[in-house]
């Protein structure tokens, strides 16, 4: 990591220390502020309303399952017109969406993924960030590294027990000296390996949200946004209980995350389940 990144993580941390992520409590719903803030010093600003439209509800982002112990897709990477509420700035994205399709696959599996490199002066690659799985060949092997107009097949064997347990992953490139502009321009995506309802049955049936965070620095800004939306709103009534899998998959941000007010229960953190679940009323987060 060089010194200038280094430098702006800790000015961010120190920023956002007590600072980002404040839910508000509003009659019969849950309003998530993902946060506006000034990179590289330690002004905050929750100013966004101009520039967004406050209470449209959270989205869910497009999910793919795996078939009868498969999952084949194809992840496209590719620049593009990145919009977020009012801003638009050049991207890269996945399929040319800022949130790709969240792939979701059982212990046992294995993904089959066609990875087009449509960049055009930049090599690529997918990581699958936390998973236990092979590094090696033409699975999760960070050494590949597929050429502007290239394509690769990975297959990702995923062991049906021990070392790899059910949880909240992501996927992301990993090619060296790249990585970090192609994923705050958007390259990555969640992947979720079913069974927490097993090890926790009072998961079952509960309704389940999903939220994935990303920040991009606009205009000297850094501009925070849950499934691609700045202020989503996500309405909960009084006394139901709801799942959250909460993912921060940009590259740089440090961040704490909270709900004004209403403690919370973790059942697992970076894919790894508890065991039991934790009441708490905020965490921090990195990527
Ligand atoms: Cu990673």
């Amino acid at each position: 990591m060089d010194r200038n990144l280094l430098n702006r993580q800790r000015r961010n941390f120190l920023a956002l220390l007590g600072r980002t992520g404040k839910a508000a409590l509003l009659p019969g719903v849950l309003q998530i502020a993902a946060a506006e803030v000034v990179a590289g010093s330690a002004i905050f600003s929750s100013s966004v309303e101009a520039q967004t439209r406050p209470g449209d509800p959270l989205i869910e982002p497009p999910q793919i399952r795996s078939k009868n112990g498969t999952l084949e897709t194809t992840l496209t990477a590719a620049k593009g017109e990145l919009r977020l509420g009012s801003f638009s700035f050049p991207g890269r994205m996945y399929n040319g969406e800022y949130i790709p399709p969240v792939l979701r696959v059982r212990l046992g599996d294995t993904l089959k993924i066609r990875f087009n490199n449509r960049l055009p002066d930049e090599p690529s690659n997918l990581h699958f960030h936390g998973m236990s799985v092979s590094p090696r060949g033409n699975s999760d092997n960070v050494f590949v590294h597929v050429p502007p107009g290239g394509s690769f097949d990975y297959q990702v064997n995923i062991p049906a027990n021990d070392r790899q347990g059910p949880g909240m992953f992501w996927y992301h490139p990993h090619a060296h000296g790249v990585v970090t502009p192609q994923i705050l321009g958007g390259m990555s995506g969640g992947l979720v390996v079913e069974g927490m309802d097993e090890r926790f049955p009072v998961l079952k049936g509960m309704p389940e949200r999903l939220l994935f965070i990303k920040h991009v620095e606009h205009e000297g800004r850094e501009v925070v946004s849950i499934n691609g939306q700045i202020n989503p709103v996500v309405s909960i009534r009084a006394g139901e209980l709801q799942y959250w899998r909460i993912a921060h998959i940009g590259a740089t941000l440090f961040m704490k995350f909270a709900l004004d007010g209403l403690p919370f229960y973790v059942v697992a953190t970076d894919g790894h389940v508890l065991s039991r679940p934790r009441r708490i009323t905020e965490f921090f987060m990195g990527p």
